[in-house]
């Protein structure tokens, strides 16, 4: 059997036979995705995955399937996967297609940036939400998805390696990148986050993966649980605060549009608190740390990507990753610069 895309493999997924207009959605940077609409609602998301950058897909799928249950409340919206017509929870064609299906959260909408504090608030609460609920769940049936997914030593040897094969052209186009990874690594990489808790975390907890209501803009879930796994409560932090408080997108060029907009930091920690009676005092403590942490993670992987050739990331232009992560590099700066704030605010609130 061979599928030339989410047309053909509708059939085998057990939903109403009907006539899905299928649109897809182009934010993210690693599966295909695509919005089966039925007169103009959205109903059903559908997924190719990635299965060069998701080697286990059994263990990915298994991984969302325990996290589900557990994210079951009455302020948090229910995602359902979709099983195929033979019971499975994912479809696999040929060698390396696999498909995905799930429900779509009725009246729901993904923001990329915000300038709206009522929506970082929300955004705080709905993290804290996801949180509580899965403390409950037991850390061991979750298995990584990517072993070492926010591992900077990890992401350092990838990089150094990347770095030692790359042509001379990309090196010298990068020289600035490089120089700034080089030297922001002998600052943070022997950093030690000591007996900090080990926790479920979502892992990928950019703004446009939090869901908010149409019209009331309450946020409803999390989407995107690919790296639901162990991980520190300061990535899942770290990742919000880096798409929250900075108003353009993540690959803006011009690097003087990029903000750390107080009022949103605020904002966010306020909902937070609002949610975050599981957090220990020392996840408090390092709470600010992810906020440089992440964006450096993320523009040094760009960067490794940019070195390689974009092998991992999708692009649509060919220095997009470096651009990304010059940009990431830029809001680094921008968090190094806030830490003393950041840490003011924090110990108001907790
Ligand atoms: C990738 O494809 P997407 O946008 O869900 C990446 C995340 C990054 C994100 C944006 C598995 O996620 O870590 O935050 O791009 N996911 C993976 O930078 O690498
Ligand atoms: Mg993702």
């Amino acid at each position: 059997m061979d599928s030339n895309g989410p047309n053909a493999v509708l059939p085998y997924f057990s939903i109403e036979r009907k006539d899905y207009e299928i649109k897809p959605i182009s934010q993210g940077y690693i599966n295909d995705t695509y919005a089966l609409l039925l007169d103009d609602v959205p109903t059903y998301i559908l997924q190719r995955l990635n299965a060069q950058v998701f080697s286990n897909i059994d263990l990915l799928m298994q991984n969302i399937q325990y996290a589900l249950p557990y994210l079951y409340d009455k302020n948090y919206n229910q995602i359902s996967l979709i099983r195929t017509i033979d019971g499975k929870p994912y479809l696999k064609i040929n060698k390396s297609d696999y498909w995905r299906m799930l429900t779509m959260v009725p009246d729901s909408v993904a923001f990329n940036t915000t300038q709206d504090e009522g929506i970082a608030l929300e955004a705080g609460k709905i993290i804290g939400k996801f949180h509580s609920l899965l403390q409950e769940a037991p850390l061991d049936i979750f298995k990584d998805s990517i072993p070492g997914f926010h591992d900077l030593n990890l992401r350092a040897r990838q990089f150094t390696e990347a770095t030692d094969r790359a042509a001379p052209d990309k090196l010298k186009d990068a020289e600035k990148a490089i120089l700034f990874a080089k030297m922001t690594l002998e600052e943070v990489r022997f950093y030690d986050p000591g007996n900090l808790p080990i926790r479920i975390c979502h892992n990928d907890t950019k703004l446009n993966n939090i869901l908010f209501h149409k019209e009331d803009k309450k946020a409803l879930c999390l989407i995107d649980l690919d790296t639901v796994m162990k991980g520190y409560f300061h990535f899942d932090f770290g990742d919000a605060v880096r798409t929250i408080v900075n108003t353009v997108k993540e690959d803006e060029k011009d690097l003087s549009k990029i903000t750390f907009n107080k009022g949103l930091f605020e904002a966010f920690i306020d909902g937070l608190s609002k949610n975050s009676d599981f957090l220990t005092k020392e996840e408090i403590q390092h709470l600010s740390f992810g906020v440089k942490l992440m964006p450096f993670i993320h523009g040094i992987r760009a960067l490794t990507d940019y070195l390689k050739g974009n092998i991992y990331y999708k692009v649509t232009y060919e220095t997009q990753n470096l651009d990304r992560c010059l940009s990431l590099f830029a809001f680094t700066k921008k968090a190094t610069e806030h830490m003393d704030y950041m840490q003011e605010v924090i110990a108001k609130k907790f």
